[in-house]
């Protein structure tokens, strides 16, 4: 699906490390019946590689296709540094809910609290930029933990909370330079289309997922 961040992390991979492929997109207001058969959860993305081997789950698919694949390692080889890697995208793990909660206006009422929520943890990504010195949070290159956690940060200003990063300038300084990333760049949509699409699905519109085409 064209908006969806989790297959957005699998585009940036594929992407990434130039592995050829196709992309099939659905409807996820009108799923196609095959799909199930692809992935019992129904949720995309699905990899589907020249053996007709499924894979499903977006960290398992960047994994896959990282381990699978040739050309650049995203990932690290060495087993601790690839630990630290995980560990920093769990540090990441509220924040989809977070921004999910927002779109949804749920809990509007508690609208400063969940800001304030979500300070704390783009805090904790702060901490981790700001102890490695580094503008990426795998070291001086872009790595898998960026891309992980880049469509969440893109959908900021879609979502109006582009200003949540102003009290973590390190976070900010990481943002700039993830739009600079080629693969990132080319995957980017504007905050504008964001929202249209955004506006469609949360209505249940059948013509979401083709919002824009
Ligand atoms: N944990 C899954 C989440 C994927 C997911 O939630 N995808 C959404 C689209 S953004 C989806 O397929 N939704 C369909 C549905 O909820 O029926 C992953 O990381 O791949």
């Amino acid at each position: 699906m064209r908006f969806c961040p989790f297959a957005e992390r699998t585009r940036l991979v594929l992407n990434a490390k130039g592995i050829r492929h196709e992309v099939i997109n659905i409807n996820l207001k009108n799923k196609p019946e095959w799909f199930f058969e692809k992935n019992p959860l129904g949720l995309v993305p699905v990899l589907e590689n020249s053996q007709g081997q499924l894979i499903y789950e977006s960290t398992i698919t960047c994994e896959y296709l990282d381990e699978a694949y040739p050309g650049k390692k995203l990932l690290p080889d060495d087993p601790y540094e690839k630990a630290r890697q995980k560990m920093i995208f769990e540090l990441s793990s509220q924040i989809p809910t977070l921004l999910i909660c927002f779109l949804r206006g749920q809990n509007k009422d508690d609208y400063s609290g969940q800001k304030e929520q979500l300070h704390k943890e783009f805090s904790k990504l702060e901490e981790v930029l700001t102890n490695k010195k580094t503008t990426f949070f795998g070291g001086k290159n872009i790595s898998m933990v960026d891309y992980l956690i880049w469509p969440w940060f893109e959908r900021l200003e879609a979502v109006e909370l582009i200003d949540c990063v102003d009290h973590t300038p390190k976070l900010k300084l990481w943002m700039e330079a993830m739009r600079k990333d080629p693969t990132v760049s080319a995957l980017i949509t504007d905050a504008k289309t964001l929202r249209g699409f955004t506006d469609l699905y949360l209505q249940n519109s059948p013509d979401a997922c083709d919002y824009g085409l």
